[in-house]
């Protein structure tokens, strides 16, 4: 990555830090607010809230009026992650390097703190967005995110996903249980970005075929990863897909068509960009990020 995109990606980050840890206070009883901040807190790659302040700034030139959905993002996603690491779910000791939530605190305070952090998010966007953001963006901002986080999209996924477990399922169950696992997440950080940034409805379209094609690449490396990776380089357990007889695009097209597949994928995402005329170093190094991704 070129080293002035290295800076830009950075600088979100560090902002992006230091507002999640801004929003979220220890309030009483504490222990909640702990395992919440616990999660939040622990790293990442902060991809989805980059995505959401950076397609705001792309169209109207400043990304503040998207820090708090950026940041509400981060925690519907960090919730997400929270409940998928329960023992009832995909079992797991890490994450982003750490014990998992229930490993840390317990199993009743993770559920708790998935929970909590899906409620304090949206307040975030509501409390924090700044008046100069019309009362009608912020509803159809909190429409985007509200859908997004349930039964239409990432619950959806999840149900189908646990369902699929040990069954041979086709294609379209295996890409039905991703668009809306992991690409549901990164629309809506592009399309509250560019709600926020005061888009037209094709451009609107555009990015939203753009995350797309990037959130089916990024899926599509998750599971290349799961198989070539190690905990350290992931901060997960790897080989869990095998483990728990998972269909992945690995199982259905192999290791090296796979790879190609998040090439021509990120090729066509960019490609997007290009077409609607959306110029973006950080839009772009996300792409790419993707396609040379190692955790
Ligand atoms: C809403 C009750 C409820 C449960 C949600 C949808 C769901 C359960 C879980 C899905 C979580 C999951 C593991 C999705 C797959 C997407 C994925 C690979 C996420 C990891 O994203 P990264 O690599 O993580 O961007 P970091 O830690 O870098 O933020």
């Amino acid at each position: 990555m070129e080293q002035s995109v290295k800076k830009q990606f950075e600088d979100y980050i560090k902002l992006i830090e230091q507002k999640l840890d801004e929003f979220l206070p220890v309030k009483y009883p504490q222990e909640i607010w702990e395992s919440m901040r616990y999660s939040v807190l622990a790293g990442g790659k902060r991809l989805r809230p980059m995505l959401c302040l950076e397609t705001c700034k792309v169209l109207s030139g400043s990304y503040e009026q998207a820090i708090p959905t950026a940041c509400a993002i981060e925690m519907l996603h960090t919730q997400s992650l929270i409940h998928d690491d329960l023992p009832c779910m995909d079992n797991d000791d890490y994450r982003r390097g750490k014990l998992t939530n229930h490993k840390k605190f317990s199993e009743s305070t993770a559920v708790l703190a998935g929970d909590a952090l899906l409620s304090f998010a949206p307040q975030i966007i509501i409390q924090k967005t700044p008046d100069s953001v019309s009362k009608d963006k912020v509803l159809k901002v909190l429409e985007e995110f509200l859908i997004s986080a349930g039964a239409e999209k990432l619950i959806a996924g999840q149900v189908v996903d646990i369902d699929s477990e040990g069954k041979q399922i086709d294609k379209e169950t295996l890409n039905f249980i991703h668009e809306n696992k992991t690409g549901a997440l990164f629309k809506l950080s592009v399309r509250t970005g560019a709600i926020l940034g005061n888009a037209d409805e094709k451009t609107i379209n555009a990015l939203t075929m753009f995350a797309e094609k990037m959130g089916l690449a990024f899926q599509i490396m998750d599971d290349i990863l799961d198989v070539t990776s190690t905990l350290e380089e992931l901060g997960k357990t790897p080989g869990k897909d095998a483990k728990e007889q998972k269909v992945t695009y690995i199982s259905f097209y192999g290791l090296e068509e796979s790879k190609k597949q998040v090439a021509s994928l990120c090729k066509a995402a960019c490609d997007i960009l290009e077409e609607n005329n959306i110029k973006s170093e950080v839009l772009t190094g996300v792409v790419k990020s993707i396609s040379e991704r190692v955790c």
